[in-house]
């Protein structure tokens, strides 16, 4: 192995130590009302490295779109704004919860039950690749009266 070649793999692994891998927590789905055909996904990322973490792609082979949504209070009216990206601040954390942030997943290829779990892919600016496995829960175990009326 050439000097210069150990040299890169050593800078390499040094980075790669540096910046431990965003966390991904407390992932969960929930059933859309009665003939809606979009979930909602939530999690919390939390980011234990030195720098910003940028999310810009979003994706399921279960579904024909995921995308990511702001809900805004407007005039007293909720809205969903789409959002392109969301930066992860160095040893900060986002949540993705009900009246804010949420991944919207649109047209499922499959049927959606309850207990069944969907595999999520969620790719960094750098190309790092996240994959979550999240659990389909009832509406009812939401706990909330969340309005999610959807923009098309
Ligand atoms: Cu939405």
């Amino acid at each position: 192995m050439s000097r210069h070649l150990l040299a890169g793999l050593l800078l390499f692994a040094g980075a790669v130590l540096a910046d431990p891998p965003l966390r991904f927590l407390q992932a969960r789905l929930y059933e859309a009302p009665p003939g809606v055909e979009t979930l909602a996904a939530y999690f919390t990322i939390e980011n234990p490295g030195s720098a910003d973490r940028v999310l810009r792609r979003f994706r399921s082979d279960d579904f024909a779109r995921v995308e990511l949504h702001e809900t805004r209070l407007e005039d007293g009216v909720a809205h969903m704004v789409p959002v392109p990206a969301l930066t992860v601040p160095a040893g900060g954390r986002v949540a993705l919860a009900p009246g804010g942030l949420h991944l919207m997943l649109i047209e499922p290829k499959r049927p959606l039950r309850a207990g069944d779990h969907f595999l999520l892919e969620i790719e960094e600016a750098d190309g790092t690749l996240h994959q979550l496995l999240l659990p389909l829960r009832r509406r009812e175990d939401a706990g909330g009266h969340e309005h999610h009326s959807h923009h098309d």
